[in-house]
Order: structure tokens, then sequence, then C-alpha cells
């Protein structure tokens, strides 16, 4: 699996020649490492630094992986769909390698992280679960595919650009219960990438312990997860009365997301944002970022 490209790799991806490469690393616009010989190696992570730095759309990365002329046509018009079948094929082999090498070729034409995991992974994940519904797929697969999405999402986020710290803080986390954490484990990466001090406390928090860690920590956001609410009444409660008033105190925005929550708890919760999509963090980081000075804490 490739970790990094050559100078000439490098330059037909973005279309110049090998000295433009060579110059842009010598004077240190793009990082670069040297092999024992002495050629350069653009580690993929300064690859992606560098595209979004100079906001560059670069989809010959993307599209040396497909023959088919109107594949290309669609990855190079940002469409990573196309992936799709591809990487639910590797996450039911239980090939992390390969899900994270088609991450890597979706983040060059859908280089927004949001959109690149809400059109390529998340309709992955969704066709999985319909086959473990609908018993095409036994519970070890879909445990399989799980795994290895999670295990490349890892890797992946290692790789992302972060911007410099905006001395913002986040808490993101699982309502108690919940086991389901990849969405949150994408909002964390999202805000990470730009520039947030995230504390990820993953699945099955218990509240009292989420609203103690509120408490320590004085965050300026708190994004909570919960598709699986067993006892909606506690939920409504847990919320109202523990969490957002913890949060409220230390001047934290709130947002819980999950599927068909603005529909199933209408006017019952007093969080600031709810959501059953995970574009909306990027509405409520930019409202955050704009609204609010951060204070050291
Ligand atoms: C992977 C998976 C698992 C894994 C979880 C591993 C893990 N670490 O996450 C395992 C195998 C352990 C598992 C277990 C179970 N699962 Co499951 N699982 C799935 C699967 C295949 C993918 C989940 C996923 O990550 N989807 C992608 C993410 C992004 O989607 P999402 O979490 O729904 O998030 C969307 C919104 O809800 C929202 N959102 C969610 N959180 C947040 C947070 C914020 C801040 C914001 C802004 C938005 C947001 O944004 C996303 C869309 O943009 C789904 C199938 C599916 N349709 O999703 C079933 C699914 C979610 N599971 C389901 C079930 C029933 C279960 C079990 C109860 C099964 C059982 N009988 O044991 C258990 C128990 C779970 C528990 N107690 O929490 C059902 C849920 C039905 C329901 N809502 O009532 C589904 C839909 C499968 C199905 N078709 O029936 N599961």
């Amino acid at each position: 699996m490739k970790n990094s490209y050559s100078t000439r790799e490098l330059a037909e991806m973005l279309s110049v020649n090998e000295s433009t490469v060579k110059r842009w690393a010598d004077s240190g616009y793009i990082e670069c490492a040297k092999t024992r010989g002495g050629h350069r190696k653009f580690p993929v992570r300064s690859v992606l630094k560098f595209i979004h730095e100079n906001q560059m759309s670069v989809p010959s990365l993307s599209l040396a992986e497909f023959d088919k002329k109107d594949e290309q046509a669609h990855l190079s018009a940002g469409f990573v769909d196309i992936l799709v079948p591809r990487l639910k094929e590797a996450a039911l082999q239980g090939d992390s390698h390969e899900v994270l090498r088609l991450m890597r070729t979706g983040v060059v034409s859908q280089p927004d992280i949001i959109l690149l995991y809400t059109q390529l992974l998340f309709p992955a994940l969704v066709e999985i679960g319909a086959g473990w519904e609908s018993g095409e797929l036994g519970v070890d697969s879909e445990h399989l595919a799980t795994q290895a999405i999670k295990s490349a999402l890892f890797r992946f986020q290692s790789e992302l650009y972060v911007k410099e710290p905006n001395g913002l803080m986040a808490i993101v986390t699982c309502y108690e219960g919940e086991i389901h954490d990849i969405a949150i484990t994408c909002v964390a990466s999202y805000l990470t990438s730009e520039g947030w001090k995230v504390y990820h406390l993953g699945p099955d928090i218990p509240t009292e312990d989420l609203v103690a860690f509120i408490q320590i920590r004085k965050p300026d956001l708190v994004a909570v997860s919960a598709d699986i609410i067993e006892n909606e009444r506690s939920f409504v409660l847990d919320v109202n009365n523990k969490i957002v008033a913890a949060a409220k105190k230390v001047g934290a925005i709130t947002i819980v997301g999950g599927c068909d929550l603005p529909v199933r708890f209408k006017g019952r919760l007093k969080c600031d944002h709810l959501s059953d999509d995970i574009s909306d963090i990027k509405i409520v980081h930019e409202k955050i970022v704009n609204e609010k000075v951060p204070v050291s804490k």
C-alpha cells in the first residue's frame, strides 16, 4: 500500500513538471522526505495538506484507479459514490488496507471529509446493515466489515490535514447504551481537522460521567450520538436536565444526533441542535467559530 509519492508521481498528479515539484519541495511549500538514495518522497499526509492549503482539485490520483471513461468523468466531478461497491466488498472481506486505499482515493476527488463520509462510507454501512437485516449477511460478516471500516477510518484520520488550533474544545460521545460510534467518530475527525481540541469518549458513556467530564473540562461544544434509545422518557430527562444543563453552565453549545431524532423528539429536547445528518456539524462549527471568541480555560 502506498504511503508516499515520488516526485514524478506527484508531478503527474498535479499536472506540473517534475522540476516544479522539486522547487516547491526545496522552498518548503510541500513537505518531503528523502530516501537513502537522495530521492524526494512525499508522504500522503503532506500531499493532502498541500492540496487542501492550495484548494486544488486533483482527480488524477483517483483517476489512475479506473479504466473506464465514464467512471473517470464521475470521479473528476467529485462523485465518489462510484467507489461504494468496492468499499463495501473490501469491508466484507475484512480488508481494512483496501478500505483505507479507497478512502484515500476518495478524498482526492472529494476533499470535503464530511461529504466523503456521507457519500462513500455511510452508503456502504447502510447496505451492510440492510444485508444483515434481510438475513443475507450473518452477524460475523457485519462485525468483520465494521471492524475493517473502523480500523481504516482510524488510520485515515491520522493522515488528514489538521488546521492550526482554533482554541475551541469539544466533547463527543454516544449516549448511554449506544454503541454505534462511527458517526460520532466522523464528527470527531471533522472537528479535529478544523483545529478543535476534541475529547472523544466513545460509545456507551454513562450520563453521570459525561456530566462530570463536562464540568471538569468546560468545553465549547458537546456532541452526543443516540440511535438506539431504549427508554425515551429517561433519555429526554437525561438530555434536558443533566447533559444540556451541565453544558449550559459552562457555556457550551449542545448537539444531539441520531437516526430520525428531529422527528421522534421534536420540541421535547432542549439541546441547541437536534440532527439526523452529520453535515449539521459543519453548520454548528461555522456558527461557533463566527460567534464565539474562544476564552482560555
Ligand atoms: C455497524 C453497525 C453495528 C455495529 C456497531 C459498531 C460501531 N462501533 O459502531 C454493531 C454490529 C456492534 C451493531 C450492533 C447493533 N445494531 Co447496528 N448497525 C450497524 C450499521 C450496519 C452501520 C451503523 C453506522 O455506523 N452507520 C453509519 C452512520 C453514520 O449512521 P448513523 O449512526 O445512523 O448516523 C447518521 C445519523 O443518525 C446522524 N448522526 C448519528 N449520530 C450523530 C451525532 C451527531 C452529533 C450528528 C450531528 C449526527 C449524527 O448522522 C448520520 C447520517 O449523516 C447499521 C446500518 C445503518 N443503516 O446504519 C446498523 C443499525 C444501526 N443497527 C441496528 C441494530 C438494531 C443493532 C442492534 C440493536 C442489533 C442487536 N439486536 O443486537 C445492536 C445494538 C446496538 C446498541 N446497543 O447500540 C439497526 C438500528 C435500527 C433502529 N434505529 O432502531 C440498524 C439500522 C440496522 C438495521 N437496518 O436494522 N450495529
